[in-house]
């Protein structure tokens, strides 16, 4: 796999630099790699626009990857952050959740301006249109454009910008997900912050409520929680570290846990996988985002990993969510 300097990645200088490096490899997997200070980095695939790998300034991996996990296409790798469109789940004739994560985006050469926070280190610009094929299955002109960059304090945050492209005047309606799946150390471990009392979308699709407390994880979970606070914290106890997940434009949150049974049942998962991740997805789900001709919608999620000694009762999640 020969590296080579960045061709056309956006990156914080508009020339090469150390920040930003372009991977080709065979069979379509191009590769970015975006490295912070230390040992911070960020990778994406260009194949279905995902991140792949976000480690800490300890060269810690932060997502989980199946260890089974298909790298080839047509398959979405199963890990990372594979993003969901034109909808999340499984309906009508689309794929479940979407194609957007299984095909092939490209660099983003001419990105309409979007105003970079100096604490950026790197950044790249990627865009997804639609094939002939997929206007066969979902007749909607678009310009997918996604902003992945990585923070000076090596936080990960993606930027989505949805544009519909259609000239015969129909506006489109699509549900969406950033299906992030964190690593942990042990899943009966990891409490969530953030989503007490919220409404939520059950198995079955009925709405129910969320007790008063912490979410803690004894068995599968696969909920939707709607219209909930910008920020949600997964606290780790064992690593004494909380992911912050921070939104902007996406009203809800899945968070998914298939735990044993499930987790057998996917063959590009691992039987005992299901205890070192966590999928915790902002989305809009329940209220699905329509846009006319000419309408661009943007959707950000920021993720940051911070040393948290909850476990010692010093931490208090609601700082990190309010503070
Ligand atoms: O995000 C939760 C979920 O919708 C689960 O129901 C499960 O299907 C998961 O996504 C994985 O979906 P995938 O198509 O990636 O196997």
């Amino acid at each position: 796999m020969a590296a080579s300097t960045p061709q056309s990645p956006h990156h914080q200088q508009q020339s090469s630099s150390p920040f930003v490096e372009y991977i080709r490899a065979p069979g379509g997997l191009d590769k970015v790699l975006l490295r912070g200070g230390r040992s911070c980095s960020v990778e994406i695939r260009l194949f279905g626009g995902q991140v792949t790998s976000w480690k800490n300034d300890h060269g810690e991996e932060l997502l989980f990857v199946s260890s089974k996990a298909n790298f080839r296409p047509p398959k979405a790798l199963r890990g990372g952050i594979p993003i969901c469109f034109p909808q999340f789940g499984s309906h009508g004739n689309l794929e479940q959740h979407g194609f957007a994560r299984n095909r092939l985006w490209t660099i983003d050469d001419n990105p309409p301006p979007l105003p970079v926070n100096p604490a950026i280190k790197a950044f790249v610009d990627i865009i997804l249109k639609p094939t002939e094929d997929d206007l066969k299955t979902w007749p909607h002109s678009f310009e997918f454009r996604l902003r992945i960059a990585l923070g000076a304090l090596g936080d990960l945050s993606l930027t989505s910008r949805i544009r519909n492209t259609n000239t015969d005047g129909r506006p489109f309606s699509y549900t969406f997900a950033y299906h992030t799946y964190f690593s942990v150390s042990d899943i009966s471990e990891v409490r969530v912050e953030g989503l007490e009392t919220m409404d939520y979308l059950d198995l079955k699709k009925e709405r129910c409520t969320e007790q008063g407390d912490a979410i803690v994880f004894e068995s599968e979970v696969d909920k939707v929680y709607l219209s909930t606070p910008p920020k949600v914290a997964i606290i780790d106890h064992e690593k004494k570290r909380t992911f912050v997940v921070t939104k902007e434009g996406l009203p809800d949150v899945v968070v998914w846990n298939p735990w044993d049974k499930k987790a057998k049942a996917m063959q590009d998962f691992g039987d005992s996988e299901y205890k070192h991740m966590l999928c915790v997805e902002p989305a809009a789900v329940e209220k699905p985002i329509t846009l006319k001709p000419g309408e661009e919608w943007k959707g950000r999620v920021a993720l940051s990993a911070v040393p948290s000694s909850y476990c010692s009762g010093q931490l208090d999640p609601l700082m990190v969510l309010h503070g």
